[in-house]
């Protein structure tokens, strides 16, 4: 049986408890005009089989189809919608702020108040440059280090995925490692060579890499959790030893938390790992749902960054004031005391439940937790880094994310992803998730 024809006759048992007709019909309109029928890769389902569900609208935790189902929302758009979907607070502030217009290409009093919360929580950064996604963050917090320190090779980890720019799309670990190609046509060969890949957790190939070519290396690209290939957690350690690699050959350290940042904790893996990288990137979060990406660091090299600096850089909607205004709304919301410990408590009591869930119906998987991202792998082996992840058995994922489906539950349509809470999450929200997975591993077995 091909990877293809088992996957979508397993949604079609799927699809017909939940009758998905008009998201069919929109697929199909969808896939004539718009490659895949998405605007991007992993909403086609391909590695979970069947049509993708086109949503109408979201509210708190819940997002609603187009054919009028409902399901309890885990991917909260990869990560953004940490208070939920259509937040009252953040709703207002964009309608008052539409009010004046969507965007002027010039600097506005928002962008400032924007990047002096990020900078407030994210002290390891003395400048912030706002971009429209991670991946331009991704990207030109590369070429600034280049531009600083002259070299131009960068390491990055298996399974990291940085976005979507040339030379990170060397064994990156997002929806290339669902398709099973880890790199993609149409990156130069010459691209690629500047590009250092190594396994995550392997401080020894770390430094292997480091003492060989340190004359060469611009800078080191991480996830500090690894979200791209699920969620895979950093060794006790090895950031450190990144770090104190990196600082000892003077190679610019870059920390992607377009995911982890104001997810992991309010103040990011740096804060909670207590490590201080020389650049960090954002998004996400940071942008409530709308555009937005940035990055920064110290000053030395973010003052290289156009029209300070040498090393250019631009954008149309850069701090477009929409995106400001969802963006500061929502860290202004995360800022109040006591939301991460109700994110850390909702957090660890889903995380208890689908563990005890799974042993309870006798399904061997591995699950990994960091703040308000985690992921189950359908494992019997521990999993830390892309090659563990990848002993994962995704028939059974795409068997449990049907099953989930039809319960009414909306987990990422790919076992190498990571899943989502949001503060929206409420109690029985969990226990319905808990009970559906108790049932979908049963099934699945
Ligand atoms: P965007 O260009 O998609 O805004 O951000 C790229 C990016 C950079 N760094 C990290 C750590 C990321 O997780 C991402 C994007 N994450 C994916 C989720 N696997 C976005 C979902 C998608 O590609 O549709």
């Amino acid at each position: 049986m091909t990877h293809k024809s088992f996957y979508d006759r397993l949604a079609a048992s799927a699809e017909a408890l939940v009758e998905r007709k008009k998201s069919h019909q929109l697929f199909e309109i969808a896939s004539e005009i718009i490659p895949g029928g998405v605007n991007s890769p992993v909403r086609a389902f391909q590695a979970v089989g069947g049509n993708p569900v086109f949503i109408e609208r979201g509210r708190g935790s819940k997002i609603y189809d187009v054919d009028g189902n409902v399901y309890i929302d885990y991917v909260l758009s990869w990560g953004p919608l940490i208070l939920g979907h259509a937040y009252p607070k953040v709703i207002d502030a964009l309608k008052k702020a539409a009010e004046n217009g969507t965007s002027y290409g010039a600097p506005t009093a928002l962008e400032i108040e924007l990047a002096q919360l990020v900078l407030k929580v994210y002290p390891s950064m003395d400048k912030v440059r706002m971009v429209n996604s991670g991946t331009e963050a991704t990207m030109s917090a590369i070429r600034a280090a280049r531009g600083f320190t002259g070299r131009d090779k960068i390491i990055k980890f298996e399974g990291c995925y940085h976005g979507h720019a040339d030379g990170l799309l060397v064994k990156a670990g997002s929806g290339a490692t669902t398709f099973g190609v880890p790199d993609s046509p149409g990156v130069p060969k010459s691209y690629a060579r500047n590009t250092i890949t190594i396994p995550y957790n392997d401080s020894a190939a770390l430094k292997t890499a480091i003492t060989k070519e340190w004359k060469s290396i611009a800078c080191l690209i991480i996830e500090p959790v690894v979200g791209n290939i699920g969620c895979v957690l950093p060794k006790p350690g090895f950031l450190e030893t990144v770090r104190k690699l990196t600082e000892r050959h003077n190679i610019v350290l870059i920390f992607d938390e377009v995911m982890t940042g104001f997810r992991v904790a309010y103040g990011g893996a740096q804060a909670h790992y207590g490590i201080r990288p020389d650049m960090t990137c954002l998004g996400k979060v940071i942008g409530g749902g709308l555009p937005v990406g940035a990055y920064g660091g110290r000053k030395e090299i973010m003052s290289m960054v156009s029209p300070e600096g040498p090393v250019y850089q631009a954008g149309t909607l850069s701090g477009n004031p929409l995106a400001m205004t969802a963006g500061i709304t929502t860290l202004k919301i995360l800022s109040k005391d006591g939301i991460y410990d109700k994110l850390e408590q909702r957090a660890s009591l889903l995380a208890k439940g689908l563990i005890e869930a799974s042993r309870k119906a006798g399904i061997k998987t591995r699950f990994y937790r960091a703040g308000t991202m985690f992921c189950s792998y359908f494992t019997d082996t521990d999993v830390v880094d892309y090659k563990t992840a990848k002993t994962a058995d995704t028939e059974k994922f795409a068997r449990f994310f049907a099953a989930m489906l039809k319960r009414g539950v909306y987990i990422a349509p790919s076992q190498f992803e990571a899943g989502f809470l949001s503060l929206a999450h409420s109690e029985k929200d969990i226990e319905q998730t808990v009970r559906a997975a108790y049932e979908s591993f049963k099934e699945i077995k």
